[in-house]
């Protein structure tokens, strides 16, 4: 999954694809890159705190000249928002999946509008703040049945439902290593994990570095997702993460 952001702030790409000629010329180059997905968001999710919260009108009009755009060249389109209503918009749009970074526990459409529309959900972890003193894997767990139970409630099939434990929201840079330690607390549940450590500030802890220097970092953690179970990596850096997951799979065939 290749991240797009049409944002001003985020984290570590806020400002670069603003422009809508540009957002769609880096979709284009992700889907190119061998991305199988592309998430697109307009409202920082700041994982790290900070965010500004923008205002249904703003997130459709950051949307509406790049969506539609990126949906035409047939690769499957994720929605990362966090209110119902830009879901509906781009569902309507063509958009395939929500990315709800509060697990259809935020907006109390959410679930609905996923289930009305035949959509594929993203339910990934988030609380918050983050506490140290809790068993992060309990938490989690508890988090994704709750979720599930009120997808079930609005009529959302399990089989239309990723989970992702949201690395770096309401955590602490240990308990987001842990979430990729134990990825496979969660395959039980029967259905495809997803992770996102794509420059995310757990790389810092372990080697300093700014967020546009994380490149290694988050190869070697999407490396070791993918061979502790998760199916969907959320990443900047489609490329070298496509060579990356390619290479590693090759040597793993050769076992
Ligand atoms: N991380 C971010 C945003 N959305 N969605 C899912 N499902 N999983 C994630 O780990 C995840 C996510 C944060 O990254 P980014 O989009 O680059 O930053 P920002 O939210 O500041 O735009």
């Amino acid at each position: 999954m290749g991240v797009l952001n049409v944002t001003p702030d985020s984290f570590s790409d806020g400002g670069r694809f603003l422009d809508a000629k540009v957002a769609i010329a880096h979709a284009r180059n992700l889907f190119a890159e061998g991305a199988d997905i592309i998430d697109i968001g307009a409202e920082s999710t700041r994982p790290y705190g900070g965010a500004v919260r923008v205002p249904f009108d703003e997130e459709r009009v950051r949307l509406a000249p790049v969506l539609p755009e990126v949906i035409g060249f047939g690769v499957p389109v994720s929605i990362d928002t966090m209110k119902a209503a830009v879901a509906a918009w781009a569902l309507g749009l063509g958009a395939a999946i929500v990315n709800d970074v509060w697990g259809l526990q935020g907006d109390p459409d959410m679930a609905r509008v996923v289930s009305e529309h035949g959509a594929a959900a993203i339910v990934m972890h988030n609380r918050a703040t983050a506490d140290p003193a809790i068993d992060i894997v309990a938490e989690v767990t508890s988090f994704f049945q709750r979720s599930l139970d009120i997808a079930a409630r609005a009529g959302i099939p399990r089989t239309r439902i990723v989970l992702d434990p949201g690395i770096g929201f309401g955590k602490t840079p240990e308990q987001s290593i842990a979430c990729i330690a134990r990825l496979d607390a969660w395959r039980g549940f029967g259905m495809p994990l997803l992770v996102g450590a794509s420059r995310k500030r757990f790389i810092n802890a372990v080697s300093a570095s700014d967020p546009m220097d994380r490149l290694g970092g988050s190869l070697a953690a999407h490396l070791v997702a993918v061979e502790n179970g998760a199916t969907i990596v959320r990443v900047h850096d489609v490329a070298a993460t496509v060579q990356a997951l390619a290479v590693a799979a090759a040597i793993r065939r050769a076992r």
